[in-house]
This record gives structure tokens, sequence and C-alpha cells, in this order.
């Protein structure tokens, strides 16, 4: 009579098991009947209240039931587990062959790129690159180029000054200087740099601006050497034919000095802010080397002779790149800059 009630709450308890929808449904049909307070437990306190003839038979009877419920019991809990498992893979799945999106990378600064490509195109022609200290002294800016103080030419660059002599240098020249005195003759140098100047800002004038210096000293160096040297130097970076004029310039550490000019791309020569309406741009100031400038950095006029040069390296980036401000070169504003 028990045992049929036991096998009866047995077949129940097995059927809502599997009929069990969710974890949760499971877990109350577990607590109602194996719980501590459960149908199952309490009828295995009935046991003490038999026979004890009988109890054995009836013992078996409820530990099989149990078992069995047990069993059907972690089977589908394991089953509910697997489904848990299954839908948060899916959810958490990454395919580890698909191509990993492309990382920002940055870029070179368009001046950096024309700067390199010289230093490249130079190097192939056996010149160093060399390196000056952007804090000058007023003796490599200015008195050692043939610019002695109360030199009217002072004026041509107006100077930053820093306190005890120093200064922020004007030109990247003082590398010429100390390009002689520390490598001396037979000498081909570059420098690229920063340099600085106390100016109003325009169109085309910036107090903070990069030039790119050379220099090549040598035995019987003539005014062809520099003209071929600067015609070499502008194919390479404009790729195509560009006009250019040479002019007479004065600079105290070249004689004769020259400015050679490139007729304005920006404008094709008709007149812009950025020529000042003269359809010309003014780029590579050059000459051949004021014998002084030699003598200073003990270098024998009479046996050796050079040319040098200054470019504006800002400048030639405008003019390749069709840059009408040179404002945006340093403005630091990266929808400008992406465009390179
Ligand atoms: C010089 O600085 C001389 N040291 C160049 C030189 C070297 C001449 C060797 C002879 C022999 P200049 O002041 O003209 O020269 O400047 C050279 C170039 O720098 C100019 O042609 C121009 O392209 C550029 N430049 C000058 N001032 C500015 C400025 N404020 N902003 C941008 N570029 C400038």
């Amino acid at each position: 009579m028990l045992a049929d009630s036991i096998r009866e709450l047995e077949s129940g308890s097995l059927a809502r098991i599997r009929a069990a929808r969710t974890l949760e449904e499971l877990e109350a049909v577990r607590v109602e009947v194996l719980g501590r307070k459960g149908t199952l437990t309490l009828a295995q306190k009935e046991i003490g209240k038999l026979a004890p003839a009988d109890r054995p038979a009836f013992g078996q009877i409820l530990n099989g039931a149990k078992r069995d419920l047990e069993a059907e019991f972690d089977r589908r809990k394991s089953e509910f587990d697997q489904a848990a498992t299954g839908a948060r893979l899916k959810g958490e799945w990454l395919d580890l062959t698909l191509p990993a999106p492309p990382p920002r990378r940055g870029h070179l600064h368009p001046i950096t790129r024309i700067q390199r490509e010289l230093e490249e195109l130079f190097r192939s022609l056996g010149f160093a690159v060399l390196d000056g200290p952007e804090v000058e002294d007023e003796y490599h800016n200015f008195d050692a180029l043939n610019i002695p103080a109360e030199h009217p030419a002072r004026d041509m660059q107006d100077t930053f000054w820093l306190e005890g002599g120093h200064l922020l240098r004007t030109h990247t020249s003082p590398v010429q200087v100390r390009g002689m005195e520390r490598l001396g003759p037979p000498l081909r140098m570059i420098a690229p740099g920063r340099v600085f100047r106390n100016e109003s800002v325009d169109a085309s004038h910036e107090h903070t601006f990069y030039q790119l210096e050379g220099m090549m000293i040598d035995r019987d160096v003539s005014v062809a050497h520099l003209l071929y040297f600067m015609k070499t130097l502008l194919t390479a970076i404009f790729h195509r034919e560009v006009t250019v004029r040479l002019r007479p310039g004065y600079f105290p550490f070249v004689e004769p000095g020259f400015e050679l000019d490139i007729q304005c791309l920006i404008c094709g020569g008709t007149g812009c802010a950025v020529c000042k309406q003269s359809g010309w741009v003014e780029l590579l100031p050059c000459g051949l080397v004021n014998p002084n400038v030699l003598r200073m950095s003990a270098i024998d006029p009479e046996e050796w002779n050079g040319f040098a040069f200054g470019l504006g390296l800002t400048r030639l980036a405008m003019m390749r790149y069709g840059i009408d401000d040179i404002r945006h070169l340093q403005g630091g504003d990266l929808r400008f800059l992406e465009q390179f």
C-alpha cells in the first residue's frame, strides 16, 4: 500500500522533472520532492512506523525511487547547463581567422618627407648629413659667417635673443661653420633643420620654419657646379621642369651671391598671396663661399673654394603640395595633415 504510493510519487515526479521548462521549474520540483521537507524525504521518516519485517523491502523501494529521481534530476540539470553554455558561446563567438581591423597609423609630416627625400638624394651624391643646435651662439650664427656685430646684415634676419649672447638660430648656416670646423676640406654636407625669426606671420612667413643648408668645398668649384646641384635638387623634388630664375643676391657669407627663385606653382606665375602677386617664390639663396668665411674656419682660400645654399624647406613643401598658406603646416590641424 505504502509502496504503491511511493511508486506513484516517483512516476508523477519523474514526469514533472521531464516536463520542467526552466532550471527554476526543475529546482522547484526537486525541493518539493527531494528537499529537506520534500514528500519523499518525509516518507523516509515513515519507515520507523513499519513492522521491522517490512522495513527492508520498503527501504529498498524508497532508495530506488530516490536514486531514479536524483539521476533524472541531474540529467535534466546538465541539459539546462549545456543549453545555457551553448547560448553564451554563441553570443561570445569570435572568428579568429577574420582579418583584424587595420591599426590607425600615423604618417610623416610633408616637411619631414621632403627632408628625407633630399637627405637620400644628397647622400647618394656623397654629402654628409649634419645636425646642429637650435640654440646657437652669436659667433656661429653671425660672426663666423662674416656678419660681425653692428653689420647691417644682422638686421636682415630678426632674431630671438636669449640670455648670455645666445639666440635661436635664424638660419641653418651656422651648421656650415660647425661642419668646416669639425670635418675640414674637402667637404660635402647638408644640414636640414628648424630655424626661428622674430617676424610677423603671413601666408608665406612663419616665425618657425625649416631650411636645408648645403655646402661643398673642394678645389676649383665654380658657379657651374652650384647650378648643377641646384637643378638636380629641384628636378628630384618636383619630378618635372620648373621655371627658375637666378638674380644677384647679397649675403655676407657668399660672393658672388644669388637668389634662385622658382615660378610660383600655386598660381602658375600670375600672382597670388603666396608669391605676393609677383609670380615668383624665393626659394634657394646660394653662392660661392666668401673667402673670409673659409679663413675664419681655418681653411686656406688659396687652395680651397666652394659653394653654399640655404633652401627654404617649408616654402618648398608649399610649392610641391600646392599649399596656399604657410600657417597650415605648423597649425597641428589633423584635417589638414591627414591629406598627405
Ligand atoms: C638665409 O637664411 C641664408 N642663410 C641662406 C643662404 C645659405 C644663402 C647659404 C647663401 C648661402 P634667407 O633669409 O633668404 O637666407 O632665407 C632662406 C630661405 O628661407 C628663403 O629663400 C625662404 O625660402 C625661407 N624663409 C625665409 N624667411 C622665412 C619665413 N619667415 N618663413 C618661411 N620661410 C622663410
